[in-house]
C-alpha cells in the first residue's frame, strides 16, 4: 500500500487530483526548532527586562497624567502584555513593524524613546508623531514603527502591503504586525492573510490573545479558543504560546522571522497575555470574574517572572536592580518633564502630513492637489 492509500480513500483522490496542490497546504515547510538567535546573556536579559520595567512606569505615568487631564483623548495601556513586544524585538530589530491602538510599548520596543512617546500622548510639537497622533497614532520611521491605527484589523492589509514592498524591492526584511483578539474575526483580517499566503510574502502575523476585546471575553466572541488556527482555513504556517516569559517569546517570535524571511511564507503567531487594565482608561473592567486580575498578576506577570530569573539563575543583586530602577525612574520623569516642555502643535499643521510630500504641498488655505491620471504620469515620468 502506497503512502497515500493509506491516509484512506477521500484523501488518496484528493492526492490524485490535479489540484491537490491547492487542498492540500501547498506542502508548507514546519517552523525552525531552534532560531538563529545565540542563548541567552544575563545582560542582554538584563536589557530586556528593564525595557519592560520603562514602558510600564512610562505607561503608569502616562495613567496619572490622564487622569490629572493632562493627556486627552483615549489611551489603551499595555500594562501585562510588555513582554510581547520587547521579546518580539530581539530578532527583528532591522524589521517593520505596525500595531493597533494599544502600542505604546511596541513603538518603545522598537526604539522609539520614552519622550517622543510621552510627549505625543500630551499631544505635543516633540511626540513621535508631531503631536498630530496622539496615543493610537504613534508612527517613527527611524525605527520602522509604521504606527499606531485606531480601526481594528485595518492595518493588517497595510502590513501585508509592507510586507509585499519588502519583497519586491529584496530587503531581506519582515513585516511584523500586532493585533488583538477581536481583530482576528474582521474581513480585512482573511482577506490580507489570504493574499499574504499566495504571494509568500514575508510576514509576521501575531494576534495577542489577551482574551477581551473591549468587555466582550474571548469565549463570547469567538468559536475558537486557539486564534492561531485561523492561519489553517489560509494555508499559512501557525504557531501558538504563551507571551509572559520575554524569553520564549524572544525565541518563539525569533523562530517565525526567520522562516518568512528565508522565503517560506508568512507566519501567524497567537500570543497569549493578559492586559491589567481595562480596555481604555475610561473602562474600570468591571466585567472580568472575581480573582482573575489578581491571579494573572501573581502568577503571569511578564516582569515578575524576569525578575525571577534574573535573581535565582543569573545572580542579579538587589543593589543592580534598585539601580536599574532609579535609571527607569530618572528616564520616565525626564519624558514626563520634556513633554510638559513642549509647545502644542501650530494648527496649521493640521493637513500637513495626511499624504505623502511628492503628492501633495496641502496646508491650511492651500489648494487641495488633483488626482488626475496625467498628473500622476507626468509626476511619475519627471
Ligand atoms: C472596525 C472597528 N470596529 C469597532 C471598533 C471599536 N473597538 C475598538 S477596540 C475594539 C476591541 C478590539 O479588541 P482586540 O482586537 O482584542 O484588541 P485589544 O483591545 O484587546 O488589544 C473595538 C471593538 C473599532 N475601533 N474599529
Ligand atoms: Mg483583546
Amino acid at each position: 500500500m502506497d503512502a497515500a492509500t493509506q491516509r484512506g480513500p477521500a484523501q488518496a483522490e484528493a492526492q490524485a487530483s490535479p489540484h491537490s496542490a491547492v487542498h492540500t497546504q501547498g506542502g508548507l515547510l514546519p517552523l525552525p526548532t531552534q532560531s538563529s538567535l545565540p542563548a541567552i546573556t544575563r545582560d542582554e536579559l538584563l536589557g530586556l527586562y528593564r525595557q519592560m520595567a520603562l514602558i510600564r512606569r512610562v505607561e503608569e505615568l502616562a495613567a496619572k497624567a490622564y487622569t490629572q487631564r493632562k493627556i486627552l483623548g483615549f489611551c489603551h495601556l499595555y500594562i501585562g502584555q510588555e513582554s510581547v513586544a520587547v521579546g518580539a524585538a530581539v530578532a527583528t530589530k532591522g524589521d517593520y513593524w505596525m500595531a493597533a491602538y494599544r502600542e505604546h510599548g511596541h513603538a518603545m520596543a522598537k526604539g522609539t524613546s520614552a519622550r517622543a512617546v510621552m510627549a505625543e500622548l500630551y499631544g505635543r510639537r516633540d511626540g513621535a508623531s508631531r503631536g498630530l497622533g496622539g496615543s493610537m497614532h504613534i508612527f517613527d520611521r527611524e525605527h520602522d514603527f509604521l504606527g499606531g491605527y485606531g480601526i481594528v484589523g485595518a492595518h493588517v492589509p497595510l502590513a501585508a502591503g509592507v510586507a509585499f514592498a519588502a519583497k519586491y524591492r529584496g530587503e531581506g526584511r519582515v513585516a511584523l504586525c500586532y493585533f488583538g483578539d477581536g481583530a482576528a474575526h474582521q474581513g480585512a483580517f482573511f482577506e490580507a492573510l489570504c493574499l499574504a499566503q499566495l504571494y509568500k510574502l514575508p510576514a509576521v502575523f501575531i494576534c495577542e490573545n489577551n482574551f477581551y476585546a473591549m468587555g466582550t471575553p474571548l469565549h463570547r466572541q469567538s468559536a475558537l479558543a486557539d486564534m492561531s488556527l485561523r492561519a489553517d482555513g489560509i494555508g499559512m504556517q501557525r504557531d501558538a504560546f504563551e507571551g509572559f516569559d520575554v524569553e520564549l517569546v524572544r525565541e518563539r517570535v525569533a523562530r517565525a522571522a526567520d522562516y518568512a524571511r528565508a522565503g517560506n511564507g508568512p507566519v501567524m503567531l497567537e500570543i497569549v497575555t493578559y492586559r491589567h487594565r481595562g480596555h481604555s482608561m475610561s473602562d474600570p473592567a468591571k466585567y472580568r470574574p472575581a480573582g482573575e486580575l489578581e491571579q494573572y498578576k501573581e502568577e503571569s506577570d511578564p516582569l515578575k517572572i524576569t525578575l525571577r530569573r534574573l535573581t535565582e539563575d543569573f545572580g542579579v543583586t538587589e543593589a543592580e536592580l534598585e539601580a536599574l530602577q532609579a535609571g527607569v525612574e530618572a528616564e520616565c520623569e525626564d519624558a514626563v518633564a520634556f513633554a510638559e516642555a513642549s509647545p502644542i502643535p501650530d494648527p496649521a499643521d493640521l493637513y500637513r502630513y495626511t499624504y505623502a510630500p511628492q503628492q501633495t504641498t496641502m496646508g491650511v488655505g492651500e489648494a487641495a492637489p488633483t488626482f488626475t491620471i496625467p498628473a500622476l504620469r507626468a509626476q511619475k515620468e519627471g
